[in-house]
């Protein structure tokens, strides 16, 4: 069985367990984190509630996949990583400022993960890693890996 989780933000379903709801060329195997803008969490700054969390080991890499129909980004927050470890974001930018500014002015991809498309990043320093779809940050689009050795 593999381990499974879900980012999704909106209104709709209340649940991690959206199995079988799958993007345009994935199929469920082929991702770790799903990403949809259909399923509603509650907002995890607004909530003080954990946000969506995926366990992973030192060396593994996470992939993400957009599981849903709307373009959505996998950007780390700057001060959401631990000390040492590499930043991450979809797009590859090298910080958040820079990610979200390629948002914003719909630079370099912008970071977008299309819907069917996935990105992946291998974590190298254990500890809790925060992130942010962009497009969704009001609507509580952020997760969670935590990493550990
Ligand atoms: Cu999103």
């Amino acid at each position: 069985m593999q381990r499974r989780a879900f980012l999704a933000a909106g209104a709709g379903l209340a649940t991690t367990a959206l199995a079988g709801c799958i993007g345009p060329t994935l199929g469920s195997s082929d991702y770790d984190i799903g990403m949809q803008s259909n399923a509603f969490v509650p907002d995890p700054r607004v909530e003080g509630v954990d946000p969506p969390t995926f366990e992973a080991a030192v060396g593994e890499t996470v992939v993400w996949a957009n599981s849903g129909s709307r373009n959505h980004t996998v950007t780390g927050y700057d001060d959401g990583i631990p000390e040492g470890a590499d930043y991450f974001a979809s797009g590859g930018f090298e910080d958040e400022t820079t990610a979200r500014s390629a948002w914003e002015n719909s630079v370099d991809g912008g970071g977008i993960v299309r819907p069917g498309e996935t990105y992946e990043h291998t974590f190298e320093v254990p500890g809790d890693y925060y992130y942010v779809c962009i497009p969704h940050e009001d609507a509580g689009m952020i997760g969670k890996v935590v990493v550990s050795e």
